[in-house]
């Protein structure tokens, strides 16, 4: 998998062990081990800092919301450095030992204690043991995932903390009061924390919703619907999610809920024993690609005039500037149909994983268009359509030709499966 980063031999521990050097810090490879030069490539491109990204815009768009209509002082954070440890990632926030996100086959590993974060919520702590009372924290996360116009195996998240003094929240119990409705629909039957009370957890919940709704009213208009539904994080209780009506479809924006006890840095414990804290989590591409109409996830990182330019002007209190499409280039289909291995876990995020490899940028789509399970030699049928197109270029059949009869040889190689 790592075949094109550079791999060393330390001498020093007697014994060769193979590292990789990913942003300029040696790591040791294992078992674990699956991040590929395609994804180690993207570490180095920073959109957030490119002062006309899409993103960069929304971002500021969401400071300048929070300074004008919130009435607490935000810290506006941007952590640049993906690397996080499996510990912060998932175990400090009681994500347990089974849960799918940690498989290799849904994150990216260095090795075994190292990974590419999935969530910026692996950062809260340390922010929360620097005093910080009330933040906004944005990044880039990874995930191993399919391949359509609205998934990347990168994307950015911004993340909002809110810890409160019940005394502070008591004194907002007259203005939260005709909430109350709202807020037991948005967590619907679910147990509250023991250590809270429960009359200060729902005025917590109650400055989320009218935090969280205030932000998405701002970004998409008054008119907006948003709907407001319980769900599951593990370091959140109660938690829920919420879903804009946007162009004839419901959006899911954020995941969000009060923070488990056990969550909280201890430092923050040790100053308030009762201290209780919101936070939330929210997909800035998905925002943004509404706002701007933008249709491909990939456009975010074309560095194509046609469509950075496209992006200078904008103000952040203006309406979002409606994206042009430049001419979209012919797609080229290719499909790629094989049999499993008899005994075989097929995980189509290998496959997608070297087509990426393969082809960074120039996939539109991967779909699975037949599968069955072929009695006479009894091993399972797969076939998926891949369809090539450049967002900036017309692709040529030649180049097409050349990178499928590599993704070919690859697939067979790599996946252990008979190509037919
Ligand atoms: C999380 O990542 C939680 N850490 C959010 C959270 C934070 C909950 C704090 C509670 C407290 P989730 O996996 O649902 O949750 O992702 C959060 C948001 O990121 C989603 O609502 C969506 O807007 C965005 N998102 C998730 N997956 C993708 C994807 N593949 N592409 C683009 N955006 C995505
Ligand atoms: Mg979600």
């Amino acid at each position: 998998m790592i075949s094109a980063c550079r791999r060393h031999f330390s001498l020093q521990a007697m014994k060769s062990i193979p590292t990789t050097t990913i942003l300029g810090h040696e790591y040791e490879i294992d078992s674990m081990t699956n991040i590929t030069p395609a994804i180690a490539s993207r570490l180095h491109c920073k959109l957030l800092s490119q002062p006309n990204s899409p993103l960069a815009l929304l971002w500021r768009r969401i400071q300048r919301h929070f300074d004008s209509r919130h009435p607490r002082v935000f810290d506006f954070l941007r952590h640049d450095d993906p690397i996080v440890t499996a510990k912060q990632n998932f175990d400090e926030l009681l994500i347990p030992a089974s849960h799918p996100s940690r498989s290799p086959n849904d994150s990216y590993y260095l090795n075994r204690k190292t990974m590419l974060r999935t969530h910026m919520t692996a950062h809260e702590r340390e922010v929360m043991a620097t005093g910080r009372k009330s933040f906004l924290l944005v990044g880039d996360v990874y995930r191993r995932d399919q391949i359509d116009c609205s998934h990347m195996p990168v994307f950015h998240q911004l993340e909002g903390v809110c810890i409160f003094s019940p005394d502070e929240l008591l004194s907002r119990e007259a203005e939260y009061s005709h909430l109350v409705g709202v807020i037991e629909k948005a967590i619907g039957s679910q147990v509250l924390q023991v250590e809270h009370d429960p009359k200060i957890v729902k005025l917590a919940l109650a400055d989320l919703y009218v935090t969280l709704h205030g932000l998405m009213k701002a970004l998409f208009g008054d008119a907006s619907r948003i709907r407001w539904q319980e769900t599951f994080f593990p370091f959140t209780q109660p938690s829920t999610e919420a879903e804009v009506f946007y162009d004839n479809r419901w959006l899911e924006v954020f995941g969000s809920g009060i923070l488990q006890q056990q969550v909280l840095h201890p430092s923050v414990l040790e100053r308030d024993p009762n201290a209780i804290a919101w936070a939330f989590g929210m997909g800035l591409e998905r925002v943004a690609m509404v706002l701007h109409g933008i249709s491909d996830i990939r456009l975010f990182w074309s560095q194509d005039d046609r469509f950075t330019s496209q992006f200078s002007s904008q103000k952040e209190d203006t309406v979002p500037i409606k994206f042009v499409p430049f001419s979209k280039y012919p797609p080229i289909c290719r499909d790629i149909s094989f049999y499993l291995p008899t005994t075989s876990d097929f995980q189509p995020n290998e496959l997608y994983e070297i087509i990426r490899e393969i082809a960074p940028d120039l996939v539109e789509a991967v779909t699975l268009t037949d599968e069955y399970h072929d009695v006479k030699i009894n091993r399972a049928s797969m076939c998926y359509r891949i369809v090539y197109r450049s967002m900036e270029r017309t692709l040529t059949d030649n180049l097409i030709n050349k990178l499928q009869s590599e993704l070919r040889e690859r697939v067979a190689r790599q996946l252990q499966v008979t190509l037919r």
